[in-house]
């Protein structure tokens, strides 16, 4: 790394030496995945989403990748909130904070699972699934304002951990700013835009069938195609959020550019899913030698220099 560039951030009050890291879901939900994060230039480690207990999720094929990104209905596999808190521990080797990703099956759930991680030192912060399934029948608590607030309220009870959200697209600007007026009512850490555009279908002309077995293969899509969606979302939040409340980009990453046009939308730290499911750990240190030389060309030492900066459009 070139010496007097800097891509260290801060995130939840805790410094990460670096603002690239994983999203939760790709490759985060054993004790043998959550290291290999920890071993490589990750700036943060993030767990795959939490329930109370052990889950196998959906049935396989449940992911798939695409030319342009990837498919998934996973089902939220996970080995249960515990085993996920005890990791903490472990994760004080490395010089990165660990992060929680939590996605109850219910409020109550939620709740429990909270309150519960209050036992656990080594926890940098939560980041509270909103796409987690509500009432059957109903939208995700994401898509619900009243939900949301009710859900936030509940769960701020509970904590003294820094907690943020995870939140789904939004694609109207009043949805924005219901979302918003939600968050701002609250002390949330941080917010991530964007989990995958929800309910997407794939099809293979020549199979003419879907590519993943759960649901008729409706999923929820990644990469390339989500990237103006995440954008949009980042800076959205980034200007109606109270200032004190860190944006974590996430949608589309896959290369420096990405990374730097999530930072300049807003960003303080971008997670990549679906290109570190694709590529794994080593994708961390091509994304950061790739923003690193952007930032060199463009006389950048640390992302402060340009995160948010981002220009109207001029003729
Ligand atoms: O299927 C999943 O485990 C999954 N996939 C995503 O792209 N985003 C998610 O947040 C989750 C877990 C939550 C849920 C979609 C199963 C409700």
């Amino acid at each position: 790394m070139t010496p007097d560039i800097s891509l260290a951030t801060i995130i939840a009050d805790t410094d990460l030496p670096c603002c690239i890291y994983n999203a939760s879901g790709p490759r985060c939900s054993t004790e043998e995945e959550l290291h290999a994060i920890g071993e490589s230039v990750a700036g943060a480690i993030l767990s795959k989403s939490a329930t109370l207990q052990k889950r196998e999720g959906n049935e396989k094929p449940r992911y798939a990748d695409t030319p342009w990104g990837s498919i998934n209905s996973m089902g939220l596999p996970n080995e249960g909130y515990e085993y996920y808190a005890a990791f903490a521990a472990q994760a004080s080797q490395y010089d990165k904070p660990y992060f929680m990703s939590v996605s109850g099956m219910s409020l109550d759930e939620n709740v429990k699972i909270i309150s519960d991680l209050e036992n656990y030192e080594g926890i940098a912060g939560i980041e509270l699934n909103l796409s987690c399934p509500n009432v059957p029948g109903k939208p995700q608590t994401g898509y619900d304002f009243e939900q949301s607030r009710h859900t936030l309220e509940a769960v701020f009870a509970v904590t003294t951990k820094p907690l943020g959200v995870k939140l789904p697209p939004y694609f109207d600007i009043p949805h924005f700013q219901m979302m918003a007026d939600v968050l701002n009512d609250f002390p949330i850490a941080f917010v991530t835009c964007i989990n995958s555009v929800g309910n997407g279908l794939v099809v293979d002309p020549a199979t003419e069938g879907v590519l993943i077995k759960p649901k008729q293969g409706f999923g929820g899509i990644g990469g390339d195609f989500v990237k103006p969606t995440a954008l949009a979302n980042v800076r959205q939040f980034y200007t109606l959020l109270n200032k004190n409340v860190s944006i974590i980009g996430c949608g589309g990453i896959k290369s420096g550019q990405d990374a730097f046009e999530h930072i300049l939308c807003g960003a303080s730290a971008v997670q990549i899913g679906t290109r570190f499911m694709q590529e794994g750990t080593p994708c961390f240190e091509r994304i950061v030698s790739e923003l690193t030389e952007i930032m060199q060309k463009k006389n950048y030492r640390n992302i402060e220099a340009f995160k948010g900066k981002l220009k109207d459009y001029q003729s």
